[in-house]
């Protein structure tokens, strides 16, 4: 027999709460780097009943799902008022996505959505999706939303309904319910993903990491991670900006690499993650990765381990988009704990939990990409050789220690 309206509402009232509320806990052993937990942090499922379904029985009688949601994703994060709060990528059966905002008391489960997305005023020119925020508490009062705005390419015939053109779009915010929304980024580029708001003044002017890219889908001649100074943020304008971190052959990011969330600041420079994709014969594979750049010269990098800090593992490897890490976010404690919150085949959002000491130890003592594989080998014989010195250490007081006995 089918359950009644109310069996049914119960019963999906019941199984929402129990997943909002189950507890997460770190997997064992984990890299030594990171912690990474059990379940994921925001899901489809973790959507407000009252987005997807019509909750009147007269209106809808089976009580059927009216508007669905496809996945939530890619998200900026921000320590909002004690509280560890995400601008969620959430996106509709309808394939547009929007932004919500979701926060927790601990960071790693009890995740709950506010009541209602947030509706993004738009400019001039309506924006088709939006997408992949990041936030920026900047030193001038506001906090900062860089998204992606993405419309039909214009140029595009008719016949052509993929062709689209990605610009950076800026909104800001006092309390991240209400939304101003600032012009779109303009730069020299024909197309910006991945633009993330520098967190403070540099020389007195807004500072943006970019990605320039030729086109919607390939980066081009756009090679690598741009930096760039606007003096205004209401009307933000990048005129030169200065290759940062390049792709490279036969590395993690040799089709293309974007910022992932503004930098975090620590005694020995702005700590990066960023995005690595590389072409393969099943798809693209994005990773993350880790860089340190220097406290004064933004654009250099003093410190860049070889290779990928977080890569697609298990249930992470499927999804709508397959073999994909991406992060836009992260929170840093005042107690040093980082909460790094990366959502995996762009379908649902996670956390991994570290330490800045970590995160420091990491970047500067894993050796640089040797660019070969020669190199990659002779990294391997000197860990060995290293640790054998250590055995011959501990083999030697060994000795002496029974010696003395
Ligand atoms: O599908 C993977 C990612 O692709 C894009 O990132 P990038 O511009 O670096 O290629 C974005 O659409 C991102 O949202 C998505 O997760």
């Amino acid at each position: 027999m089918k359950p009644s309206f109310e069996n049914r509402l119960l019963a999906l009232h019941t199984a929402h709460e129990a997943l909002i509320t189950r507890p997460n806990l770190p997997l064992e052993l984990g890299n030594g780097v990171y912690d990474r937990y059990r379940h994921p942090v925001l899901t489809a499922a973790h959507a407000p009943l009252t987005w997807r379904y019509d909750l009147h029985p007269t209106t809808n009688p089976f009580l059927m799902e009216r508007l669905g949601i496809n996945a939530v994703l890619n998200a900026g994060a921000i320590k909002w008022q004690g509280r560890y709060a995400v601008v969620a990528r959430v996106e509709g059966a309808d394939r547009k996505s929007f932004f919500a905002v979701a926060d927790s008391a601990n960071g790693v489960d009890n995740f709950r959505f506010w009541e209602y997305p947030i509706v993004l005023p738009e400019t001039d020119i309506p924006d088709t999706n939006v997408y992949d925020m990041r936030l920026t508490q900047h030193a001038d009062g506001w906090i900062y939303g860089t998204f992606c705005t993405e419309r039909r390419d214009p140029a595009a015939p008719a016949a052509d309904q993929a062709a689209a053109v990605a610009r950076c779009g800026i909104a800001r915010t006092r309390d991240l319910v209400t939304w101003e929304r600032l012009a779109d980024l303009k730069t020299r580029s024909a197309q910006q993903r991945n633009v993330v708001l520098h967190p403070e003044f540099v020389d007195g002017q807004y500072a943006f990491y970019t990605r320039p890219q030729d086109g919607f889908i390939e980066a081009g001649a756009g090679g690598g991670i741009g930096f760039g100074l606007s003096a205004s943020i209401e009307q933000a304008e990048v005129r030169e900006e200065t290759l940062l971190d390049r792709k490279q052959y036969h590395t993690v990011c040799e089709a293309k690499n974007g910022q992932g969330p503004p930098p975090l600041k620590t005694p020995l420079g702005w700590l990066h993650l960023a995005h690595g994709v590389r072409n393969t014969a099943a798809g693209l594979r994005y990773v993350l990765y880790l860089f340190l750049t220097d406290l004064h010269d933004l654009t250099r990098i003093t410190h860049k381990p070889s290779g990928y800090f977080l890569a697609p593992e298990g249930e992470e490897r499927i999804g709508d988009v397959s073999n994909v890490l991406f992060c836009n976010g992260w929170i840093a404690d005042e107690d040093g704990r980082v909460f790094i919150y990366y959502a995996s085949s762009d379908t649902r959002l996670h956390v991994a939990t570290t330490t800045i000491a970590q995160l420091l130890d990491y970047v500067q003592h894993t050796p640089a990409d040797g660019l070969s594989s020669h190199a990659t080998a002779q990294a391997i014989v000197d860990l060995i050789d290293h640790n054998k010195a250590l055995e011959a250490v501990a083999s030697a007081l060994s000795v002496s220690a029974h010696g003395l006995e």
